[in-house]
């Protein structure tokens, strides 16, 4: 689901329509009647909206909208309520899958059970449904824009706002559907860590490969100062490379075998937030060897406090006694590592770093070996066996086995390589060969997979 700003959404949409020159199509927005729930019938019911009641005792009524003015409320008291009103649209060019965009302001309250959605059925289409802008819980105003797909043979769409089998109370306001005028459509997600998730649908063309390509306007030409990566197969990715507070617009172009464009989507509007999150809650330390010198990388546990200070022993720091270590370096939180000639390592084959307080943070020795995942030494293994039999680190690492039993948390690259380096520790600290299947595992989208 992608929730938008109202005025993002607008402008995208008003970008769209003048980018490609086109009309509104003739079946638009105003095609829904009373979507805005203004006009109300003498006995308090929205106008043009058909009750529908198929089990259960809910109430359909009007209450307050975003913005002071009317809006549908659907109240139930038990799980076993199904209330909803509809109202069905005629389907301009069943002779083909169209795509429509929904949009709809929904507000939430202690909302559970099965589904809070407006329902999208396609009447002589011949598939499921589609449960749209679909919420639950608590929640204020929120605007909410989707795509639904009508497969070819859709005469009429039925478009119902329904509390199904779900308790709660739900409003529903300025919902509207308009038919896109696109081969296919992409939704662009924000994660808070600052990765964009992105997933396309072409339905109906059976496209050979995508270009995914990223603009500052919705009216961007797609070319190839715009184009991100090339996929084949795939209908997700993910861009690890937006920056934080920036707005992009992403288009996918689908093309055939040959390289002929069949189509190119709706552009995906998405803002990051301000700040990244930081997920990492350990700080890692590796050491390789390159040759003569000797890479230090790291990667700081969120909330860090720096500057940093990497230093060198002959000796093992794994105990975390530096009294005899050399001070090789002073880094910002924002350094990630330095490659260190012989002369700079002054004799050193063991690593530490501290944080601005002296804490040391993490140790390492060369590992020598051709996997980042692999880095892990036999004493530092010993030092997480010894770590994580009671205390914090018990919970954490319980937690971290939870996380692997449960597998990577979506198809992207943040979840499935976070997913793959907690496996392999597992494995490496347990011995546990099943750990060690895990990690080896594939994500189904080449994005998913971590870079080696
Ligand atoms: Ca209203
Ligand atoms: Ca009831």
């Amino acid at each position: 689901m992608r929730v938008l700003k109202r005025a993002t959404a607008l402008a995208a949409t008003a970008a769209v329509l003048a980018a490609t020159g086109a009309q509104a199509p003739a079946f638009a927005a105003t095609a829904l009647i009373n979507g805005d729930f203004e006009r109300v019938t003498a006995t308090g019911q929205p106008e043009g909206w058909g009750p529908w009641k198929p089990a259960g005792n809910g109430v359909i009524s009007l209450a307050e909208g975003p913005d002071g003015s009317r809006a549908l409320q659907l109240l139930n008291d038990s799980t076993d309520d199904r209330t909803a009103v509809g109202q069905r649209i005629d389907n301009p060019d069943p002779s083909r899958v169209r795509y429509f965009r929904v949009s709809v302001d929904v507000k939430a309250e202690n909302i559970s059970g099965y589904a809070a959605a407006v329902r999208v059925q396609y009447v002589n289409g011949g598939v499921p449904l589609t449960l749209a802008a679909r919420t639950s819980g608590t929640h204020d105003w929120r605007q909410v824009t989707e795509y639904v797909a009508a497969p070819a043979g859709t005469t009429q769409l039925s478009i119902e706002p329904m509390l199904d089998s779900a308790k709660g109370r739900y409003l529903i306001d300025n919902l509207e559907i308009a038919a896109v005028d696109a081969a296919g459509v992409v939704t662009a997600s924000a994660q808070p860590t600052g990765e964009v998730e992105l997933s396309w649908n072409f339905a109906g063309l059976t496209p050979h490969r995508y270009e995914i390509h990223r603009g500052s306007a919705a009216d961007f030409v797609p070319g190839p100062a715009t184009l991100l990566r090339t996929l084949t197969g795939f209908t997700q990715a993910e861009d690890a490379t937006a920056q934080p507070s920036a707005s992009y617009f992403y288009k996918v172009v689908a093309l055939d075998p040959a390289g002929a464009q069949l189509g190119v989507t709706v552009p995906g509007a998405v803002t990051l937030p301000a700040t990244f999150a930081d997920d990492q809650r350990t700080t890692v330390l590796s050491a390789t060897g390159l040759g003569h010198d000797v890479r230090v990388a790291w990667r700081l546990a969120a909330g860090t406090t720096g500057p940093v200070t990497l230093w060198g022993d002959q000796q093992d720091l794994s105990d975390s006694d530096l009294r005899k270590a050399r001070a090789l370096g002073v880094f910002a939180t924002t350094a990630d590592g330095v490659t260190l000639a012989p002369n700079q390592r002054k004799g050193s084959k063991h690593y530490a770093l501290t944080d601005a307080a002296g804490t040391v943070l993490a140790t390492a020795s060369p590992a020598g070996l051709a996997h980042p995942r692999s880095e892990a030494t036999k004493d530092r293994l010993k030092d997480a066996r010894k770590a994580i039999k009671d205390g914090t680190p018990k919970l954490l690492w319980e937690a971290l086995l939870a996380r692997v039993a449960a597998g990577p948390t979506g198809t992207g690259y943040a979840a499935w390589c976070q997913h793959g380096a907690e496996a392999a520790f597992a494995y490496q600290v347990t011995g546990d060969v099943a750990y060690a299947a895990r990690a080896s595992r594939r994500s189904p989208s080449p994005s998913g997979n971590c870079r080696t």
